[in-house]
């Protein structure tokens, strides 16, 4: 996998408002929030796509909803309820080829699949 914005992140060789970290995976603040959370869940074993995921990852995408749903929890939003999405490719809307789960929330979000 190439080089994305979000190793840079990872290696802190650009900023972003980091809320989460350990060893598997990173939790920044979205550059351009879609709802007033908006927190991009991002493993660091570089995985471009869904589409790139083996059994061998099975253990971090759990990390990844657990991460996303301690984190709902902690910010006091789990109960009023949140979107987890994960994009794939041009018709998915995907637009950094490293895999990431967008967490959503704070309001009622709109329904429907755009
Ligand atoms: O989502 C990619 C998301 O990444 C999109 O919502 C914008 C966000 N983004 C892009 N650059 C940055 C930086 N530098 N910081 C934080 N967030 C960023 P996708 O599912 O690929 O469309």
């Amino acid at each position: 996998m190439s080089d994305t914005i979000f190793s840079k992140i990872i290696r802190r060789e650009i900023p972003a408002d980091i809320v989460y970290e350990d060893e598997h995976l990173i939790a920044f603040k979205d550059i351009s929030p879609q709802a007033p959370v908006h927190v991009l869940f991002v493993p660091k074993t570089p995985i471009a796509t869904l589409n790139e995921l083996t059994a061998d990852h099975a253990a971090l995408l759990g990390q990844l909803f657990l991460a996303a749903a301690a984190y709902a929890k902690r910010e006091g939003f789990a109960d009023d309820g949140y979107r987890c999405v994960i994009n794939c490719n041009s018709h998915g809307g995907q637009t950094v080829f490293q895999l990431h789960l967008h967490l959503l929330a704070g309001a009622p979000l709109r329904g429907g699949f755009a």
